[in-house]
């Protein structure tokens, strides 16, 4: 219980009273540690300002009114595994989310007791990378919720998405801090715009990490892990795109 609370005051005050970011010490304000690349120097410029002077900032969110009248699916919109394949083909009734790594509680959620747990929707702005956005309403549980109920262990330092595609021979993963898997508009995405989330916008699950670019917003979601270096997944980068060399790890906005 304790731990619960530290971990989740940690998250959302302790950071900016911290001392110790400046000089790198806290588990919360540390570079992420990578095995082939440190930040860009504009990367770590911009995470460092979002770490010290908006940590606990809101994404600006929107009335219905300015909802998109379509919102495109963008990147994989149907994994191809048989084990997604068969989930799909029965509604995903059986699918659990599987939850490992630094937690005291490993386990495997159905995604009814996801949809049980308190929930959060939010009207917000998608901004791709290649140079579209679109408006859209998410409904999901707040990925610090999830975090709470398998209680962090004090190392956790990011944690991980794995989902249920790939492009070419790699799967598409993605991962954060824990500033950002604890702030409130977090969420674990089952609903859109007012209905179950489609196939092709990420069912059963998608993250919203509404601060960051597209390519961060992992759909198709299997397993979350919670991790104290990225160095040991895929190619060390944090993601599928880090990987590639295209995109930056922190793709704050
Ligand atoms: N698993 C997975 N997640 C993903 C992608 C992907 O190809 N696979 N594409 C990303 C990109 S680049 C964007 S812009 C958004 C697109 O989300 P949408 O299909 O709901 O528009 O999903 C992101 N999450
Ligand atoms: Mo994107």
């Amino acid at each position: 219980m304790t731990r619960r609370l530290m971990t989740r005051r940690a998250a959302l005050t302790g950071l900016v009273a911290s001392p110790m970011i400046l000089s790198g010490c806290d588990r919360l304000g540390q570079s992420p540690s990578f095995r082939n690349i440190v930040l860009s120097s504009g990367e770590w410029l911009s995470y460092r300002m979002h770490r010290l002077f908006g940590a606990n900032a809101m994404a600006r969110e929107y009335t219905e009114a300015e909802m998109s009248p379509d919102f495109r699916t963008n990147g994989s919109t149907r994994p191809q595994s048989a084990e997604y394949q068969r989930h799909l083909a029965n509604g995903f009734a059986t699918w659990s989310l599987k939850v490992s790594g630094l937690v005291e509680e490993p386990q495997a959620i159905p995604l009814a007791d996801l949809r049980a747990m308190p929930s959060r929707t939010q009207i917000t702005r998608h901004d791709c990378v290649e140079g579209w956005s679109a408006i859209g309403k998410w409904t999901g549980v707040p990925l610090g919720a999830v975090l709470d109920r398998v209680m962090l262990k004090p190392e956790a330092r990011y944690i991980v998405f794995r989902c249920a595609d790939a492009l070419g021979l790699s799967p598409y993963y993605e991962s954060i801090d824990l500033v950002d898997a604890f702030h409130p508009q977090t969420i674990l995405a089952y609903g859109m715009n007012g209905s179950d989330l489609s196939q092709g916008h990420g069912a059963p699950i998608r993250l919203r990490v509404e601060r960051q670019l597209g390519y961060k917003h992992a759909k198709f979601i299997m397993e979350i892990e919670a991790v104290d270096s990225l160095s040991d997944i895929g190619l060390g980068r944090g993601g599928y795109w880090e990987d590639t060399g295209f995109y930056e790890w922190y793709a704050g906005i």
